[in-house]
């Protein structure tokens, strides 16, 4: 209740700010894209994840204001990173349920994109399994947005409830392999067939891939040999700072 009241507060006084965790190639170490993953930097109680506060953002009809940010000041760091000679790649930004399904979410997303001035092949929305429950609907939804010319990346995926027909049906670019298939990929044969499973469907659906969560170099070597090209995780960088992403750009991780 408490946090509540001071997230409303919140964006107006600042304290909403965006890391960026660097996506690489494994073939040659480049970064690739970056994942835009918002904070909140609360007065007494320091950072508060997003795993706290989204939550409550959706409770209270906040995350709409809370999205728009997101996604304006995402568009804004980009197009800022591009002016100052960076490279060309797209920034991926998480929507929630209820941002997927708010109406003129396309024209919306068009009018944060001419305001910064970033072309809409540099943003990546991240959605989820679950809202492509109804078919119609997320398929109208998704055609609107990528005949703009935006990517569609669905994150988690393989912990959804979803049936993959949708995949052959709806206009999405890449399958985030979920963190979880990962964490054991050394020692659980299950998780490794699983892995090995969704790479080979996603090539032959022509889908890129990338997989989340590596922390070691036998996870990567594991990853690699099953020719997953997109690898994210603590192994390459955690979630960075704009600066230190800038950084990284010019003096690569
Ligand atoms: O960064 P962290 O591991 O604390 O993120 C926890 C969760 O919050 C993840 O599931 C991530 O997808 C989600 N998340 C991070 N940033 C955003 C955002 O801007 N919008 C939404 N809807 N979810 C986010
Ligand atoms: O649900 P989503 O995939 O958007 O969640 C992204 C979150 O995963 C980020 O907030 C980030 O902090 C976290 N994350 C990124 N890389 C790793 C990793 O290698 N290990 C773990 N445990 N978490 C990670
Ligand atoms: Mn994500
Ligand atoms: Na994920």
């Amino acid at each position: 209740i408490e946090l509540e009241a001071d997230l409303r507060q919140a964006i107006q006084r600042n304290q909403i700010f965006l890391d960026y965790q660097p996506q690489i190639r494994a073939g040659d170490s480049q970064m690739i894209g970056v994942e835009a993953l918002v904070r909140w930097n609360h007065p007494t109680r320091g950072i508060i994840s997003p795993g706290v506060f989204i939550p409550i953002a959706e409770e209270t009809g906040m995350i709409y204001e809370l999205g728009t940010w997101v996604l304006r000041e995402a568009c804004r760091q980009m197009k800022e990173w591009h002016n100052a000679g960076g490279p060309l790649i797209p920034v991926s930004v998480n929507l929630s349920s209820q941002q997927f399904h708010q109406s003129h979410l396309t024209e919306h997303i068009k009018g944060i994109l001419k305001e910064v001035d970033l072309q809409p092949q540099y943003l990546e929305l991240e959605i989820t399994e679950s809202m492509m429950m109804d078919a119609a609907v997320s398929s109208s939804i998704l055609h609107k947005l990528t005949e703009h010319g935006i990517r569609i990346s669905l994150d988690d995926f393989g912990t959804g409830y979803s049936s993959l027909s949708y995949l052959k049906n709806l206009p999405i670019h890449k399958l985030k392999i979920d963190r979880s298939f990962i964490r054991d990929i050394t020692v659980d044969q299950n998780d490794k067939a699983i892995v090995a499973t969704i790479i080979s469907m996603a090539q032959h659906l022509n889908l890129d891939v990338i997989a989340e969560g590596i922390e070691t170099k036998e996870q990567l070597e594991i990853l690699m040999k099953n020719d997953c090209k997109e690898i994210q995780g603590y192994y390459y960088s955690r979630p960075l700072s704009a600066d230190e992403v800038e950084e990284a750009f010019f003096a690569p991780l």
